[in-house]
């Protein structure tokens, strides 16, 4: 037998589709029972409705911030239908049931997002709302709420259809709700972190709106699901995609990664690509044009760039988008494309393209959050790069202007490639890579190994590595890895030092002949 609704709440900030909504309602049978400026708005759609005020037997109070919360409000929100100690309570204390609450919040994000003042972010944290949300939702056995006006449609189809609302729509409504209400402190208290500041960053809360269900996670057999943190931060979360499929959880993953790195290079002084898989760079490039940047990223890793993602840190012309269809590419990120690129990679179907309309600010505050068991680790984005003046050329030799440039080039994308992390840089070019290694003298060998290979699928005799220069992501703790670096060819190295042996590693880079600067500054990445 169809159980009918009796009552409804209708409270909302966003008004948006709600009189069409509450017409249906009253369509239905059901009872109409709203606060201020719904009820204002109801009645002028002349759409019955009783005042809260009437309800509770008391006035709208404390400009607004009382109106809600009350027992005639939670108890017909929360007594349980089939118990007769709830029933009996709801009879003495003349508390009628609300089947149906419609409520979305005081628009908090929106408030802080428009330089609001402290005041004004203040009144908008909503606790009436979150509170009738939070009730219904748990005792959805017999409730239903509704904190989207997306899903107004479908509510009022099942409440119209023969079988009326059913027990699994309830569940997932609460669920959302519940989720709703998550994500709403969650803002509030990232709002007081950046109130309180530096020690205090650590009083914030994590919850983000969810924004895609994917099919599959990291592998096929772990789901997934990407959440926006509600920033506006410039970068894959904001892209615009223009073409492909959805992106799957490793594609934003390394998608992320690519232009993260890429957006180091300032567009203004050398165009940048950069070409990722399994977040690790297979090669990046400078150069005058992206045609020349991309040859050259390219370059240094032939094999492993199949199938990979390339970010460029400026908009995509013709020439480069041509290049960039011959290697099979999961993914392209940029800040934009002419006309004529797009409709060069129109044809590929499967391509996706994400359009950013900038780049990443790599300077930015931000958290970098990673799950451990039983908990997560949280820290401040590596949002750093050393500084020209706090370089030190510790050797005997000088790096000449040349493996100067270069030697930044290489400690910059050491900054994004997984610990240990090795990579030799020549005219403006990574030439050799070496990641996620358990030793720093194994990531020095496999980037050499690697040089090699690229080396001879470019028909050139040795090594890329010939004549390049090194950065290290953390300092050499023995000599070992770096006589390893000069082996491969290396001139010039570029690494934070701080090791209790670095004048072991010193003498032996004097000895070789190489030039060797100190930053401070390591770049673990894991
Ligand atoms: O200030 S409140 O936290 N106190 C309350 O008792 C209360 N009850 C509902 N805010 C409260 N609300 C919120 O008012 C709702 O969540 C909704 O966002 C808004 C709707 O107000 P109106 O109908 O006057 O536009």
């Amino acid at each position: 037998e169809k159980v009918t609704m009796k009552r409804a709440l209708l409270s909302v900030s966003d008004k948006t589709g709600i009189a069409e909504f509450a017409r249906g309602l009253v369509a239905q049978g059901i009872e109409l029972i709203s606060t201020g400026g719904t009820r204002k708005l109801l009645e002028e759609e002349q759409i019955p409705v009783i005042d809260i005020a009437e309800l509770t037997g008391f006035p709208e109070m404390m400009d607004g911030r009382v109106k809600t919360l009350h027992p005639k409000v939670h108890g017909g929100l929360l007594g349980r239908r089939d118990n007769d100690n709830h029933k009996s309570a709801m009879r003495i204390h003349q508390i009628s049931p609300i089947d149906l609450v419609v409520v979305n919040l005081y628009p908090f994000a929106e408030t802080v997002k428009s330089g609001a003042d402290y005041e004004t972010v203040i009144e908008n944290i909503d606790i009436g709302g979150p509170a009738m949300i939070r009730s219904a939702a748990k005792n959805h056995a017999f409730v239903t709420v509704v904190v989207d006006p997306a899903d107004y449609d479908d509510v009022l189809d099942q409440i119209s259809s023969t079988e009326g609302m059913n027990l699994a729509t309830r569940k997932k409504l609460a669920a959302k709700a519940y989720a709703r209400t998550a994500a709403y402190d969650s803002a509030i208290s990232n709002w007081f972190a950046k109130v309180l500041e530096n020690d205090d960053m650590a009083y914030r809360s994590f919850a983000g709106k969810l924004d895609q269900v994917m099919r599959y996670g990291e592998n096929p057999h772990q789901w997934a699901a990407f959440y926006k943190d509600g920033s506006d931060r410039c970068g894959v979360a904001s892209a615009e995609q223009v073409q492909g499929k959805a992106l799957s959880y490793n594609n934003i993953n390394d998608t992320d990664a690519a232009f993260e790195l890429v957006s180091e290079f300032d567009p203004k002084v050398s165009a940048a690509v950069a070409i990722i898989k399994h977040a690790n760079p297979c090669g990046v490039g400078l150069g005058g044009d992206l045609s020349e940047a991309y040859d050259k990223a390219l370059a240094c890793d032939p094999v492993s760039a199949f199938g990979g993602i390339v970010a460029l840190n400026k908009e995509i012309d013709e020439d480069v988008a041509k290049k960039i269809i011959e290697v099979f590419t999961e993914v392209i990120i940029a800040p934009s494309a002419t006309p004529q690129a797009l409709a060069i990679f129109e044809k590929k179907k499967n391509l996706r393209l994400l359009l950013t309309g900038g780049l990443a600010d790599v300077k930015a505050e931000g958290l970098t959050v990673k799950s451990v068991s039983g908990g997560m680790l949280v820290q401040s984005r590596d949002n750093k790069n050393v500084l020209d003046c706090d370089m030190k050329i510790v050797t005997k030799r000088k790096p000449t202007d040349a493996e100067m440039a270069d030697l930044k080039v290489a400690a910059i994308v050491a900054k994004h490639v997984k610990s240990n992390a090795i990579i030799y840089a020549k005219d403006g070019a990574t030439v050799g890579i070496g990641a996620g290694q358990m030793s720093r003298v194994d990531s020095a060998r496999i980037a050499h190994r690697k040089s090699k290979d690229a080396a001879k699928a470019l028909k050139i005799k040795g090594a890329l590595t010939k004549d390049s220069v090194v950065a290290s992501d953390a300092f050499f703790p023995f000599a070992d890895g770096l006589l390893s670096a000069v082996e491969a060819g290396a001139t010039a190295v570029i690494q934070p030092g701080g090791s209790i042996r670095d004048d072991e590693v010193i003498a032996a880079a004097d000895e070789a002949g190489i030039a060797m600067v100190f930053t401070g500054m390591r770049h673990f990445r894991h």
